[in-house]
């Protein structure tokens, strides 16, 4: 009996202990912050989908593109930011205030840019942020995030031509990522791309070389599939290499390229308009307003509450983590 009793346990420990790593704790582009002040929640973001903490698990989806219900829906207003300048990214779980992310989460997060015109369509995105891990240190930058609470200071390269641009912003957790995508329900890494919508100011010229989302990550790429709880002595961060101001060689081909690519991808706005200059995208940007950070009392955020994972679990999608986290 005793030893029957030990080794219940035994297994009891090991069943909790290899399911630690499924604990969930999404994140989402929340607001932004210029020249200082952190606008209201998704000014100048793209509207989030339905449940918008959730991440995007397939990176060959078309969801990895902005995580967004419909491609064809534009943000309400462009946000003004000069070259060379910084903006903050504020992620959090579930809006201004909580936490940035389950520090279980570990991962890259990544910036990247394409000209609105294009609507996030072809080869069009360059990276603009990469911060993977730090072996020195141990530091993921999830860790970072998690200790700033959830905000991120990037920079807009200094050079590049003055216009209107998507911003791509996007934490990649690995915590279960010893697994390829498609290898079991929970297997593989999870996306948390968001789009917002800047205008640029500035004397630039540069229009760097761009990639198509989705097509940037593979699910066996180095940085995509690994094992994080193994000792780690280097990460090799996923996707294009970052833009160096002053190495663009190319000129506007890239936009061009992007204007005559219609159908090649399945999202909404591609695959329905012919062309991206009848989507609904505001040609002048309005001025950012200094309002305080406000509780968007929005549909999305009211689905989103019903989503924390340790309230209503059944509405939740990854059912199976769920309810592991809500019983941890
Ligand atoms: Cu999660």
């Amino acid at each position: 009996m005793k030893g029957k009793s030990a080794s219940s346990k035994l297994g009891f420990a090991l069943l909790l202990s290899s399911l630690a790593p499924l604990a969930s704790g999404h994140t989402y582009l929340t607001s932004l912050g210029i020249n200082g002040t952190q606008l209201a929640e998704e000014k100048c973001i793209r509207p989030w989908w339905k449940n918008e903490n959730y991440p995007v698990e397939d990176p060959n989806s078309s969801d990895l593109l902005c995580r967004t219900k419909d491609m064809t829906a534009s943000a309400t207003s462009m946000c003004g930011v000069t070259a060379g300048s910084n903006i903050t990214i504020y992620w959090t779980e579930s809006g201004t205030g909580s936490r940035a992310i389950d520090p279980s989460h570990l991962g890259p997060c990544l910036a990247y840019m394409a000209p609105l015109s294009s609507n996030g369509s072809g080869d069009v995105w360059f990276k603009i942020y990469e911060d993977g891990y730090d072996p020195a240190t141990k530091l993921w930058c999830v860790d970072k995030i998690v200790k700033s609470k959830g905000y991120l200071d990037i920079t807009i390269p200094a050079d590049i031509a003055p216009g209107d641009y998507l911003l791509r912003t996007e934490i990649i957790a690995l915590h279960e990522a010893d697994r390829v995508y498609g290898a079991d329900k929970s297997a593989g890494a999870q996306y948390y791309p968001n789009c917002a919508q800047l205008t640029i100011s500035g004397t630039g010229t540069a229009q760097p070389r761009g990639y198509a989302i989705p097509g940037i990550y593979k699910p066996t790429d180095p940085g995509i599939h690994i094992n994080i709880y193994d000792p780690m002595h280097s990460y090799t961060i996923p996707g294009p290499p970052k833009y160096v101001p002053g190495s663009a060689k190319n000129t506007n081909a890239n936009i061009v390229s992007a204007a005559s690519i219609s159908n090649t991808q399945t999202v909404g706005a591609s695959a329905k308009s012919s062309s991206s200059a009848t989507l609904p995208i505001p040609t002048s940007p309005t001025a950012i307003s200094v309002a305080p950070p406000v509780v968007n009392t929005g549909p999305s955020q009211t689905t989103a509450k019903k989503c924390s994972h340790r309230k209503s679990v059944r509405k939740c999608k990854h059912q199976r983590k769920a309810r592991f986290h809500f019983e941890l």
